[in-house]
C-alpha cells in the first residue's frame, strides 16, 4: 500500500528513512527527537553537529547509524500558535521537503511521525490531514512507500463530528442488522412469499435449484456458460468507461502498480476484499455497483462488521477519498483499504 497509517514506535521501523521532528537546531530534544537520539546513538549528534542547524519548514539528511532505519530526515515543523501564521503551508513544506530529499537518495520506504503534533502543539486532526494530504498528492506522481506512525492511540484522533457520525451511522446500522436478522428468522419459519415479491436473493437461490432434467454434461455445459465476467475484466471495464488510465485508478485505490499489473494480466485474480474495496472507491462506484464488484471477488458487504458500515458510510455520502476513509477506518481499529 502507497501509504499506510500504523501505530509503532518510529525507531524500529524498517524502513529507508524515517523522518525526525526536530528543532531549528538539529542538536535533538524531547519527544520523537529524543527518542531517535537515544536509539541511533552519538553517532547521529555528531553528524547533525555539521549541518548548521535547519530553517523551520525545511529538511535534512543523516545516515541512520544504530537505527534500523538507513537515513532519518531531519524537518523542523511550524510552533502552533492559532492557526494563522502559516503555520500549514509550513507543515505542508516539512513534507513535501522531506518527500523530495528521500526521492533524491533514493529511497523506496519513508516512515513520518505527525511533525509538530506534540511540544509543538498543533492540533492532531489538522496534522493528520495535513500529512494525508500532502503525502497523497507527492504519491500521485512518484513510486513509493510512506508510512505515517502514529505513536498511541490517546495521540491521534480523527474530528469528533467524523468520528461520531461514523459511530451513530455503526449504531443504526447494527440496529437495522438486528431487527433484519429477527425478520429473516420469522421469513425463514414461514411460508414463502409469492415468487414477484421475493428478494433478488430468492430469486437466484431458485435459479440454482430450478434443474430441468438436463443430461449433467449438457446441464455443466450450461451452467458453465452462465459465468460472469471476472473481477479483473470488470475492474478494466470500469476503468475505461470512467475514462480513467490504469495509473489513475491504482493510484486513487492507494495499490501499488506491481499488483495492479498483476491483477491486470491475470483475469481470474482473486484481490483480498480490502483491495477490492479500494478499486471500488477509486472508481466511485455506487453502493450497488460496489457489492457486484466484490462478489465477483467472492466477498459481500455486510452489517455485522464495522469495516463493511464505515465503507458504506463513505459510499453513501459520496466521500471516496481513501486516505480519509483509512483516517476513519483507522480510528476505529479496522483494517485499511488498499493492497
Ligand atoms: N515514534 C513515533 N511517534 C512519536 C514517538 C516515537 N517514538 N515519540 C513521540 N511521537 P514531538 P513536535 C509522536 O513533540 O511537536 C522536540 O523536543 C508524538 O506523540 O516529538 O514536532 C524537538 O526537539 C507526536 O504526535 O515533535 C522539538 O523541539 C509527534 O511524535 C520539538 O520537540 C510529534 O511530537 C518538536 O515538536
Amino acid at each position: 500500500m502507497p501509504l499506510e497509517i500504523v501505530r509503532n514506535d518510529i525507531t524500529k521501523m524498517k524502513v529507508d528513512a524515517i523522518v525526525n521532528a526536530a528543532n531549528e537546531s538539529l542538536l535533538g530534544g524531547g519527544g520523537v527527537d529524543g527518542a531517535i537520539h537515544r536509539a541511533a546513538g552519538s553517532g547521529l549528534l555528531a553528524e547533525c553537529r555539521t549541518l548548521g542547524g535547519c530553517k523551520t519548514g525545511k529538511a535534512k539528511i543523516t545516515g541512520g547509524y544504530n537505527l534500523p532505519a538507513k537515513y532519518v530526515i531531519h524537518t523542523v515543523g511550524p510552533i502552533y500558535n492559532d492557526g494563522n501564521q502559516g503555520e500549514k503551508a509550513l507543515l505542508e513544506s516539512c513534507y513535501r521537503e522531506s518527500l523530495t530529499l528521500a526521492k533524491e537518495y533514493n529511497c523506496e520506504t519513508v516512515a513520518f511521525p505527525l511533525i509538530s503534533s506534540g511540544v509543538y502543539g498543533y492540533p492532531k486532526d489538522q496534522a493528520l490531514k495535513v500529512a494525508i494530504d500532502v503525502i497523497s498528492d507527492f504519491l500521485l506522481e512518484n513510486e513509493m512507500t510512506v508510512y505515517i506512525v502514529i505513536f498511541d492511540k490517546a495521540a491521534y484522533k480523527i474530528s469528533e463530528k467524523l468520528f461520531s457520525d461514523i459511530a451513530e451511522f455503526i449504531d443504526d446500522n447494527y440496529v437495522d442488522e438486528h431487527t433484519n436478522y429477527r425478520r429473516e428468522s420469522i421469513r425463514m419459519n414461514a411460508p414463502m412469499a409469492p415468487c414477484a415479491k421475493r428478494k433478488k436473493a430468492d430469486v437466484d437461490f431458485l435459479e440454482i435449484c430450478d434443474c430441468k432434467a438436463l443430461p449433467l454434461e449438457e446441464d455443466l455445459d450450461a451452467k458453465l456458460k452462465q459465468i460472469d465476467e471476472s473481477f479483473s475484466q470488470m475492474l478494466l471495464r470500469k476503468i475505461d468507461e470512467k475514462g480513467m488510465t490504469d495509473a489513475e485508478c491504482y493510484k486513487k485505490a492507494n495499490i501499488d502498480r506491481k499488483l495492479f499489473s498483476k491483477i491486470r494480466s491475470d483475469i481470474h485474480y482473486k484481490p483480498s476484499k480490502p483491495t477490492a474495496l479500494a478499486f471500488a472507491i477509486s472508481l466511485e462506484l455506487s453502493l450497488v455497483e460496489t457489492e457486484d464488484m466484490l462478489r465477483k471477488a467472492g466477498f459481500a458487504l455486510s452489517h455485522s462488521n464495522k469495516f463493511d458500515i464505515i465503507i458504506e458510510y463513505f459510499i453513501s455520502k459520496g466521500n471516496y477519498n481513501i486516505f480519509e476513509i483509512n483516517e476513519a477506518l483507522f480510528a476505529f481499529d479496522q483494517s485499511l483499504l488498499g493492497a
